[in-house]
């Protein structure tokens, strides 16, 4: 799309309805993703969010973040959702989930942000001492939350961890998923959706993949959430390279954080060995006649060949070679040109693109943010600054939408969008 640049006043009244946003959603201490829609907190949209709260108010922000490790299990798992207070307006609630901890959350977790949120934030803190304080306090919650994914996700150190469900990925419905979810049984109960009475159900996920993501969540709870259970007989395990590539870069980022402020030992020194495990194994999922990364379906050990976004979140990774982040960078090039919008989450190219429905086309803005930075580290910044570009006039044209439709711009899914509006402020304002 065209470049345009965007003018003072006009930067100042998208900087201040990206605040307002914001502040709407805040319930007291943490943010929810949009009101009716997502009526609780989310793990890695209050990590994103975080970075917008950052602008303007810090100790907000770092409260974000508090309140999201309440939640962390003992075990060290970060919960996907946090059910803080009780709302109707979403289905499925904690008593579908079942996992009744002190405070009542989902019993999966998300794409590991959280650490590289917290990095980037002590980075630009005004308040510094502040920042210090507050990082010193949440150092060993991320050590556990680490650990846990690398132990319970990848008990026999393979270097790719599993997980176990789309809505751990966040990318619910990416057609990465299909031919896995496929072989899922069905739940045997009748339910009714409510995502489907906030937005046109043209935008979400179908029927047939609600009725599997409910057949995981209540296998989950049939088997009192054990890990090894699970590990064992889950009916869905993939290799996301969505949520490897965030962990690995998190983990980077987490070494560091540990080594500015002197809190490395020997456990951080384990979570640098896993590391080094994802970066041998991480070839395993790349394809040589078609020059991508895929993810994987554990199960079957077969790539689910379609090209999503995921991959290309190997480069802000660090774990493509300079071959792979090259070729990638060329694919990169041809995806952004296929729509006047770019990341479409789907290559535009693939028969399963769908510009509308939610993980299967549309853009979402902290992806965006994630591609962008990996080629601008990679010293590919001409795709960084298309895609910065395209961002803005996404912006600029439709405002704080939840994703956006790669080929009009127009706004999807929820209005008033948390991690839309923070990451406008903190990328692109
Ligand atoms: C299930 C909150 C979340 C995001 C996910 C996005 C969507 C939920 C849903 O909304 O998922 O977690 O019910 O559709 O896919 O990435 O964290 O914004």
């Amino acid at each position: 799309s065209t470049a345009v640049t965007i003018d003072k006043a006009t930067a100042l009244s998208l900087k201040e309805l990206a605040k307002q946003t914001l502040k709407d959603n805040d319930l007291g201490g943490y943010t929810v993703p949009t009101h009716g829609l997502y009526p609780f907190q989310w793990n890695w949209d209050s990590a994103i969010t975080a970075l917008g709260w950052m602008k303007f108010d810090e100790p907000r922000a770092w409260q974000e973040i508090e309140i999201l490790f309440s939640g962390q299990w003992d075990n060290g798992m970060v919960p996907h959702i946090l059910f803080h207070k009780n709302s109707e307006t979403y289905f499925p609630g904690p008593n579908i989930w079942g996992a009744n901890r002190a405070i009542k959350s989902t019993s999966i977790s998300q794409p590991p942000v959280l650490a590289t949120a917290i990095k980037e934030m002590l980075e630009t803190a005004k308040d510094s001492a502040l920042a210090t304080e507050k990082v010193t306090q949440l150092f060993n919650k991320l050590v556990e939350y680490h650990l846990w994914w690398y132990n319970d996700r990848d008990p026999q150190n393979t270097g790719l961890v599993v997980t176990y469900h789309p809505w751990e990925s966040g990318m619910d419905n990416s057609p990465a998923w299909d031919d896995a979810l496929h072989a899922v049984p069905c739940v045997d109960w009748e339910y009714t959706r409510r995502d489907t009475s906030h937005v046109d159900p043209s935008q979400r996920p179908h029927k047939s993949e609600y009725d599997r993501f409910l057949y995981l969540v209540d296998f989950f709870k049939r088997h009192n959430f054990d890990s090894q259970y699970i590990f064992d007989n889950c009916p869905y395990k993939m290799n996301d390279l969505g949520i490897i590539a965030i962990l690995h870069r998190a983990t980077k980022d987490l070494l560091i954080l540990g080594d500015k402020l002197g809190l490395n030992d020997e456990r951080t020194e384990y979570l640098a060995k896993r590391a080094k495990m994802t970066e041998q194994a991480i070839g395993s999922l790349w394809c040589e006649s078609s020059n991508y990364f895929y993810c994987r379906n554990v199960l079957t050990n077969s790539l689910a060949k379609v090209k999503t976004s995921a991959g290309l979140l190997c480069v802000y990774a660090g774990l493509a070679t300079k071959a792979q982040t090259e070729s990638l960078n060329n694919t990169a090039q041809q995806w952004i040109e296929a729509s006047q919008f770019s990341i479409a989450s789907t290559h535009p190219s693939e028969t399963c693109y769908e510009p509308q429905r939610y993980w299967r086309g549309p853009i979402w803005l902290h992806i965006n943010w994630m591609i962008a930075l990996g080629f601008a580290e990679s010293g590919f910044t001409n795709t960084a600054n298309h895609i910065q570009q395209d961002t803005r006039n996404l912006v600029l044209t439709s405002g704080y939408y939840e994703y956006f439709n790669p080929e009009t711009g127009a706004g999807c899914g929820g209005k008033n969008f948390s991690w839309t509006a923070a990451i406008a402020l903190h990328w692109l304002l």
